[in-house]
């Protein structure tokens, strides 16, 4: 068996730090090492090696793949669809050129795979609202879906060209207890626990009835793991896939909220995020997925918000 070593991109951020975590489990903490522009997490610290490094100085990124014997990458480094919106020069560059950087000197040092995540925010308003399909209409609206969506044709280019093993998830909004959310639209999903938690109370930025594709961090955390050690041949699809956890609107989870927090109320403050979480899918097919890996999701809403409420 090959001995991995490898590099995470982006460690301290909402997903960094619980997939830093979940690969130490697998491949040992000294093989995995956590890398960030702001400082370690305090979850991360004494759990690994750790090295503050811009993903953007692509010199660096190439001396410590080679320094550190890097055979993986997984890039997690980007801007969301909320903080994107309001620089998009920013996301554009940092979006696109963190993920040439990655895939350049992986081909170059001849990576063994690469991990980098796409998003449901590819989706535009043409595409389907309900159960939207792997291949359909896509026309993103945001800067941070069309870098999206340019990021996935890159991979798959990557790919095709030089064989370079490169794989992808478009993940729905992600909910997690552990690491805070990093300026999305669906950080509402994140906010409304820990509101309802202090205040018994939650304005929410979206409508009550914004339906909009969810998942719960562990499910996030095992995708990744799977697809990532699935055989090669199973992975038809290098753009990226489409995976589905649940659906579901700030009505609803607030109501979910008040089965455990019956004095927990919600009210309604729609701003600019309304208008991105519009242009997204409700609900997402994940057929293919399913088919090429065998993805399935554990949690649902009812499921999720006992364990948010057990662990926060
Ligand atoms: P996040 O904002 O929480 O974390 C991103 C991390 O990248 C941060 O810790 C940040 O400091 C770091 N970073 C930013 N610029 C950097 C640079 N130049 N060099 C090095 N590090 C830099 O984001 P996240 O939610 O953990 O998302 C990780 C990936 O997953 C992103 O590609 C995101 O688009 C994608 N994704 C996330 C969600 C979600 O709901 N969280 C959903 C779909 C896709
Ligand atoms: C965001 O809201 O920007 C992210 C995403 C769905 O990509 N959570």
């Amino acid at each position: 068996m090959i001995k991995e070593k490898i590099l995470v991109i982006g460690a301290s951020g909402q997903i960094g730090v619980e997939l830093t975590l979940a690969l130490r489990k697998i491949y040992g903490n000294a093989n995995v090492v956590a890398s960030d522009l702001r400082e370690e997490n305090d979850l991360l610290k004494g759990t690994g090696p750790y090295v503050s490094m811009d993903v953007m100085n692509k010199e660096m990124l190439h001396v410590q793949v080679i320094r550190q014997n890097i055979t993986q990458i997984y890039l997690l480094a980007a801007i969301l669809s909320a903080t994107g919106e309001k620089n998009p020069n920013l996301a554009w560059s940092i979006n696109m050129q963190s993920l040439l950087n990655v895939l350049d000197i992986a081909k170059e040092e001849k990576i063994n795979k690469v991990y980098w995540p796409s998003s449901v925010a590819v989706f535009g308003p043409t595409s389907p609202k309900k159960d939207c399909p792997q291949q359909t209409v896509i026309e993103p609206i945001t800067v941070y879906g069309i870098s999206k969506y340019a990021g996935e044709f890159w991979c798959n280019y990557y790919h095709q060209r030089w064989g370079l093993d490169v794989r992808s998830i478009r993940y729905p909004g992600l909910i997690s207890y552990k690491s805070a959310p990093g300026g999305g639209t669906t950080d509402y999903a994140v906010e409304i626990f820990h509101e309802a938690l202090d205040e018994k109370k939650y304005e929410c930025f979206l409508e009550a009835d914004t339906y909009l594709p969810m998942m719960y961090m562990p499910d996030a955390i095992r995708a990744t793991i799977e697809l990532m050690e699935a055989p090669a041949e199973k992975i038809k699809i290098r753009t990226a896939y489409n995976i589905s956890g649940m659906s579901f609107s700030p009505k609803e989870i607030a109501a979910e909220i008040k089965k455990h927090i019956p004095a927990f109320t919600i009210s309604y403050k729609p701003d600019y995020r309304q208008q991105i979480a519009n242009s997204w899918p409700q609900s997402i097919d994940d057929s293919v997925a399913r088919n090429d890996w065998g993805w399935h999701e554990e949690y649902d809403l009812e499921k999720m918000t006992k364990d948010m409420f057990e662990n926060l």
